[in-house]
C-alpha cells in the first residue's frame, strides 16, 4: 500500500503560504480534527494537513466521510482571513473552484453542486467541509477540508462505501485514468491560494461567476431537502450570503441556506 510522498508533493508548489508547513501522516482521526488542534496552538496560515486514510473522517451536520488507505486525498488547510463569520460558505466556494480545477487538470470533467459537493457525471467524487472558530464576529481562523475520491476502483467502491457506493465515484472510475496523487494534492494546493488569493483581493462577485461557471444546477429543475422540509424549483445561482436561489413555478425566487440538493 502506498504512503503519500512529501516531499513529491512539496516539490510541486509553487506558492507563497500554502502548504509551505506542511503534515503528511500516514493515518489521522481526521485532518479537519488535527488542522483545528494545530490552528488553535497558533499553526500559521496556509498549514496544510494531509493524510493517507482517516479512522473518522467528518462531513457536515456529523456525517461521516468514508476514508479507506492507499487510494484518495484527505487534505486539510489552515486559514486566518480577515473575514466576517458570514462569509464562511465562500470559503466552500473558493476551495470547490480550486477543486474543479485541479480537477480539469487531471482529466476529470467534473460540476460542482451546491453547497459543497463535486461531482463527476452524476455521482458525489468529493466534498468540502469548511469550520471555524469565531472570534466576535470574526472568523479567528478557518479549516477547510477536502477529500476526493481518487483512484478507488468500483470493485473498492462498492466494498468500502456500503451504502453511499450507489451515489459515490472516483476520478479513475470517471475517466478511466490513475491519478497520480503527489501531483493532484501540489494542484489543489496551487490552485487553493491561487483562488483563495483572488477571493481576499477581488470579493465575491468573481467567486460568485466562477462558481455559475462550473455548477451543474444551473436552469435545472431540483430538490433541496433540510430535515423535513423540502424546496422544489428551478436552480438560479448564489448570492452573496451564498444562498442558492430557487425560482419556483410561481415566479418567485427563494434562498436557500442550508439543505441537501438533488437533480428532479
Ligand atoms: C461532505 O460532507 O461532503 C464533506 C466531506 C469532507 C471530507 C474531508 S476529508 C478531509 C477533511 N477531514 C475531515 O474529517 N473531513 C474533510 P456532506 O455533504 O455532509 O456529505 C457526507 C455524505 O457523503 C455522507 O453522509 C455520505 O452519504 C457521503 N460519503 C461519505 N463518504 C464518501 C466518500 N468517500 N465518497 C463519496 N461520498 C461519501
Amino acid at each position: 500500500m502506498s504512503l503519500l510522498d512529501r516531499r513529491a508533493i512539496s516539490e510541486r508548489l509553487d506558492t507563497e503560504s500554502f502548504g509551505r508547513t506542511m503534515y503528511v501522516f500516514s493515518e489521522v482521526g481526521s485532518t479537519n480534527e488535527a488542522a483545528n488542534e494545530l490552528a488553535s496552538n497558533g499553526a500559521p496560515h496556509g498549514t496544510v494537513v494531509i493524510a493517507d486514510s482517516q479512522t473518522r473522517g467528518r462531513g457536515r451536520m456529523g456525517r461521516k466521510w468514508l476514508s479507506p488507505p492507499g487510494c484518495n486525498l484527505y487534505i486539510s488547510v489552515i486559514l486566518r482571513p480577515a473575514l466576517p463569520a458570514r462569509d464562511a460558505p465562500f470559503i466552500t466556494f473558493v476551495a470547490s473552484i480550486a477543486l474543479h480545477e485541479a480537477a480539469t487538470g487531471a482529466g476529470v470533467k467534473a460540476s460542482i453542486k451546491w453547497p459543497n459537493d463535486l461531482l463527476a457525471g452524476v455521482k458525489k467524487a468529493a466534498g468540502v467541509l469548511t469550520e471555524m472558530e469565531v472570534e466576535g464576529e470574526k472568523a479567528k481562523y478557518m479549516v477547510v477540508g477536502i477529500g476526493v475520491n481518487l483512484n478507488m476502483t468500483d470493485k473498492m467502491l462498492a466494498a468500502e462505501l456500503g451504502e453511499v457506493a450507489s451515489e459515490a465515484t472516483s476520478f479513475l472510475v470517471a475517466s478511466g485514468r490513475e491519478v497520480d496523487r503527489e501531483a493532484f494534492a501540489a494542484s489543489l494546493i496551487n490552485q487553493l491560494e491561487k483562488r483563495y488569493t483572488e477571493f481576499m483581493s477581488a470579493g465575491k462577485g468573481p467567486i460568485i461567476q466562477q462558481w455559475t461557471k462550473r455548477c451543474g444546477l444551473i436552469g435545472r429543475q431540483v430538490e433541496v431537502c433540510e430535515g423535513d422540509s423540502v424546496t422544489r424549483g428551478v436552480a438560479e445561482g448564489i448570492n452573496g450570503a451564498g444562498h442558492l436561489l430557487l425560482r419556483k413555478t410561481g415566479g418567485e425566487v427563494e434562498e436557500i441556506g442550508t439543505g441537501d440538493v438533488a437533480i428532479v
